[in-house]
């Protein structure tokens, strides 16, 4: 039976850089799951469509997934296509979205936010393609949340998501499926998994820290079974509601049982971290940090070692705050680079139209063609494939990368939970300066260019403005600033600082000490002391 709830719009229901995110407490509060899923049903419509339903697995996935099925059937949906357990990552979701051309996906996810019921859930639509929808679809989700009256809901008992198979939810054709196995078929038909079965064979070690959320079960049967990779190479592979009490973000500060152990004495050949919902990955070689804007240039330049790229690439997008490297690597390709706002809804017009194959951001996420989301274990498997075949270690890769393009020195400062009015304040005042800082000359460092980053999309047009401050220095140095859009609480301001070296001196500087100058520069320019009260960053990657 369908039953019709009276509800009321509740404030803030605006989908950041990727989805709708809050506190857990706040989605699990009356209405407020129901509420925002009626609005996305309501824009994109539901009458006699197939969806893709999955999560990570934190707390409350569960739950959402039951309710999200009740009302899919309530509004009409004619199938829901969902990971076994509600599982499913990222990519995976946007695999099966395309796999199965279905008119789209709703992922439960708050990526590599924590989780837990005191931390953070969120949901987000994917449309036809795979991909996120873009801002036009997110703003009227948004509107349709403010001026909603009632929600449509099937009274009915849980659907058993344990067992593989169809059932039904009042009209509507549930299909629980494998999160796992179509995934790996197409990780499978991209790579040369002979070669790098080869490659553990011989003796390869490697770590992959799963960080108790949704890649362990992904990583297992890939590495550990396909390509045949030591028992236990995967840890922290049990996904867990509140994982495990990590932090699932793959960076040098949350994944520190990686960092230590692949800098320690008894360092495996490899490692790797992937986040919350499995789309980002971090890469570490023996005793060397893999920075992310390097790893896309190194994906870019030697991607045609694998089978799924010997073709060659199509062309390259990155965000604006992520390091030119990649840029370097397209120029001696002959390839068209993309600098694109922060988000990788951003890339997706520019996959569809072919125009580029892999994309990257410096927040550890690449991916390309082959679905529209990043994927964390994609990028895994293409360094594993890369290394299988040059039998070069990270270190040695890297060096020879950085010998041929010069280097981008680059890092990420990040500023958490700022007074959001301090952290307006402080933009508002560097945006009112920004037309009068060309020429000017600060911490010895003398700017060119300074602009509000805005990007006009070349397939469709659309227009998106303020997508961080940039401040350019002579020489090809720069730092940006942004506001995150993925943050729960106050704000967050990431700062990013890059430095070109051509070498072949000053290719092995500490970051920290070669970015110094910028980074000066950077803390003077936005006054951020006397604005937020921070010096030191919360984290560094
Ligand atoms: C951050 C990253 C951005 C990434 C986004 C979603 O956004 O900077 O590059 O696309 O997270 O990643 P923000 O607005 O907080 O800077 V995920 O893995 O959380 O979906
Ligand atoms: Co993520």
């Amino acid at each position: 039976m369908v039953t019709t709830v009276a509800t009321a719009p509740i404030a803030g229901q605006k989908p950041g850089t990727s989805g709708l995110r809050k506190k857990t407490r706040v989605f699990m509060g009356a209405h407020y799951l129901e509420n925002f899923i009626q609005a996305l049903f309501d824009t994109v419509g539901a009458a006699g469509k197939t969806f893709v339903l999955g999560g990570d697995g934190r707390y409350f996935n569960d739950r959402a997934a039951q309710v999200i099925l009740r009302m899919a059937a309530a509004n009409g949906a004619a199938k829901v296509i969902i990971g076994q357990g509600a599982l499913l990552s990222t990519p995976a979701a946007s695999h099966l979205i395309r796999l199965n051309q279905t008119d789209g996906g709703i992922i439960m996810s708050a990526s590599h936010n924590p989780g837990g019921p005191d931390a953070d859930f969120g949901v987000k639509f994917n449309m036809p393609n795979g991909g996120p929808a873009p801002e036009a679809v997110t703003e009227a989700i948004y509107a349709r949340s403010a001026e909603i009256s009632s929600y449509k809901i099937l009274e009915a008992a849980d659907v058993d998501l344990g067992r593989i198979g169809e059932t039904r939810l009042g009209a509507m054709m549930v299909e629980v499926v494998d999160p796992v196995a179509d995934y790996a078929d197409l990780m499978q038909s991209l790579f040369d998994f002979d070669a790098i079965r080869a490659l553990f064979a011989s003796g390869f070690a490697m770590r992959m820290d799963s960080m108790c959320a949704i890649t362990g079960p992904y990583a297992r049967e890939i590495l550990e079974n396909r390509l045949g990779a030591a028992p236990g190479t995967v840890t922290h592979a049990e996904p867990l509601p509140d994982f495990g009490g990590m932090h699932p973000d793959p960076n040098p500060t949350w994944a520190h049982e990686l960092m230590a152990e692949m800098m320690g004495e008894n360092a495996p050949d490899f490692g790797a971290a992937s986040d919350g919902d499995g789309d980002r990955n971090m890469v570490v070689g023996r005793g060397i940090y893999v920075s992310p804007s390097d790893s896309l240039a190194v994906l870019a330049a030697n991607a045609h070692l694998a089978p799924g790229y010997a073709a060659g690439l199509k062309g390259v997008a990155r965000s604006m705050p992520t390091s030119a490297a990649v840029d370097l690597v397209a120029k001696s390709l002959g390839l068209q680079a993309y600098e694109t706002p922060t988000g990788w809804k951003f890339f997706g017009n520019l996959l569809d139209a072919g125009r580029v194959t892999i994309c990257g951001e410096e927040s550890f996420g690449t991916g390309s063609d082959h679905v529209r989301e990043k994927d964390g274990l994609w990028a895994v498997l293409l360094w594993l494939n890369i290394l299988a075949l040059r039998r070069e270690s990270v270190a040695e890769i890297l060096s020879a990368h950085w010998a041929k393009f010069g280097r981008n020195y680059y890092s990420r400062h990040d500023f958490e939970a700022i007074d959001s009015a301090k952290a307006d304040a402080m933009f508002a005042s560097l945006r009112e300066a920004l037309p009068g800082l060309a020429g000017r000359e600060v911490a010895g460092l003398k700017i060119t260019t300074a602009d509000d980053f805005g990007y006009e999309d070349p397939v469709d047009g659309s227009v998106s403005r303020q997508q961080g401050l940039r401040l350019l220095f002579e020489g090809g140095s720069r730092a940006v600033f942004r506001l995150s859009g993925t943050g729960t609480e106050g704000a967050t301001l990431r700062l990013y600082v890059e430095r070109y070296v051509a070498g072949p001196e000053g290719l092995d500087e500490d970051p920290q000490a070669a970015l110094a100058p910028v980074i000066a520069a950077a803390h003077a320019l936005g006054a951020i002391e006397h604005f937020t009260g921070r010096v030191t960053p919360d984290v560094v990657t």
